[in-house]
């Protein structure tokens, strides 16, 4: 598996964490120096890649795809691919699971399933208050869905863990299966 490529997806609310554990588990892997790590960040993809897309489900299904398909290609190449978009929809997620295995690579998902009321407590980017006051409409948690995995391969929760104990987590949990 060390010499496979690898697909880490995480999926979870706005400001679940996803990204800042990305990010650790990104640097972690770069300086172990064995795996060429691509961190496909959220705000950079929806730049780069999702430019013009909304937030109806086709076109978060659409930029979840794009995401997936990028991410397997990567993958395909004995690249480990770290992705975390919110991707509500578990076909999507599904589909993302299924391009990454065609590619002949493995696919972690992990859900951070950090509660909404936490992640609506810290409100970063002020997006869940004015959901809540009318002035967005279709925000994930609050007036859209986002539908829980039910095939999660781990789950972590940053109200009960700091930023780098997740990290830890998903190292872990990358060891002991034998993917670094
Ligand atoms: C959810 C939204 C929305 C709505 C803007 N719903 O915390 P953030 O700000 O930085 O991350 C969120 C990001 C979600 O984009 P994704 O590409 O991850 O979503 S998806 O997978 O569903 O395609 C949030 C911001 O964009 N944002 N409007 N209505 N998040």
């Amino acid at each position: 598996r060390r010499h496979r490529g690898l697909v880490v997806f995480l999926t979870g609310l706005s400001g679940s964490g996803k990204s800042t554990i990305a990010r650790g588990v990104s640097d972690a892997l770069r300086e172990g120096g064995e795996r060429t790590v691509t961190l496909l960040d959220g705000d950079v993809v929806r730049r780069e890649l999702s430019a013009g897309l909304g937030f109806s489900k086709a076109d978060r299904d659409m930029n979840v795809r794009r995401i997936g398909w990028v991410a397997a290609e990567i993958a395909r190449h004995r690249g480990v691919a770290i992705c975390c978009p919110i991707a509500p929809y578990a076909a999507a997620r599904a589909t993302a699971r299924e391009m990454a295995l065609a590619a002949g690579a493995g696919f972690l998902l992990v859900h951070v399933a950090t509660p909404l009321e936490v992640c609506e407590r810290r409100d970063r980017k002020g997006l869940y208050a004015r959901a809540r006051a009318g002035l967005i409409t279709g925000m994930t948690g609050i007036d859209d869905p986002y539908e829980e995995p039910t095939d999660a391969d781990l789950v972590v929760d940053t109200s009960d863990l700091t930023v780098d104990e997740a990290v830890e987590a998903v190292l872990h949990h990358l060891t002991e299966t034998g993917w670094v």
